[in-house]
């Protein structure tokens, strides 16, 4: 897994899909600036696969990345960057929606949360929309090299009552001291490994 880790393309609708023979599509979701740029790169094990950055608010497309020819990793806009335009705000949410709406392609969501920050209104209405769409979900912490020992704990216990999840179900990851990335790729080989028995 991962020895062919390519970008494909950007798009704002689906209609334009890179994805012509239904490959299963595994896609990162979260606030902008949360790390979902980072942990592409963390799983690929590339430097600058996925272009990261400390400004929010950059990645305006879904982008494609092409993984051994056998599926696609998707980053898609991150919502909730307070000083993006309200014309911008519904545009990229709309190019969401016509992403994640009735897309069998789909095989995991993950949803990127803050550690430190925990599940902010907008993680928990993207949450709930996310079971709206009957989407398999795994919630993902990233940056949890930002906090110490005991406040993990904590964090721990905030995203899964916030959330109403079961303990081991949460993924703890942190992009800088390449922490989780097994754990993201055994859910990923798990869920490709349905399609393929
Ligand atoms: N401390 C810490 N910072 C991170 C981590 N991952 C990403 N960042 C930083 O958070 C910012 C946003 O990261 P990026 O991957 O571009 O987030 P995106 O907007 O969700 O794609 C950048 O300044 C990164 O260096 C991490 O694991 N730990
Ligand atoms: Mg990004």
């Amino acid at each position: 897994m991962f020895e062919k880790c390519e970008y494909v393309t950007s798009i704002v609708s689906r209609k334009h899909s890179p994805n012509n023979d239904n490959r299963p599509e595994i896609v990162f979701l979260g606030r902008s600036n949360v790390g979902k740029s980072s942990l592409i790169n963390l799983i690929t094990n590339r430097k600058m696969l996925a272009k990261t950055s400390a400004l929010p608010g950059k990645t305006v497309t879904i982008n494609f990345y092409n993984i051994d020819d056998s599926f696609y990793l998707v980053d898609v806009p991150g919502y909730g960057y307070a000083r993006r335009s309200k014309e911008d705000k519904e545009r990229y949410g709309k190019y969401l929606e016509d992403y994640l709406t009735d897309n069998p392609n789909i095989k995991v969501a993950f949803l990127l949360v803050d550690t430190k920050v925990g599940p902010t209104n907008d993680d928990l209405l993207m949450f709930e929309y996310l079971l709206y769409l009957e989407l398999p979900i795994m919630v993902v912490a990233t940056k949890s090299d930002k906090v110490n020992h005991s406040s993990l704990e904590k964090a721990k216990k905030q995203i899964r009552e916030k959330l109403n999840l079961t303990d081991d179900s949460v993924i703890y990851t942190s992009s800088f001291k390449k922490i989780g990335r097994a754990e993201i790729i055994e859910v990923i080989q798990d869920e490709i490994e349905k399609e393929i028995i």
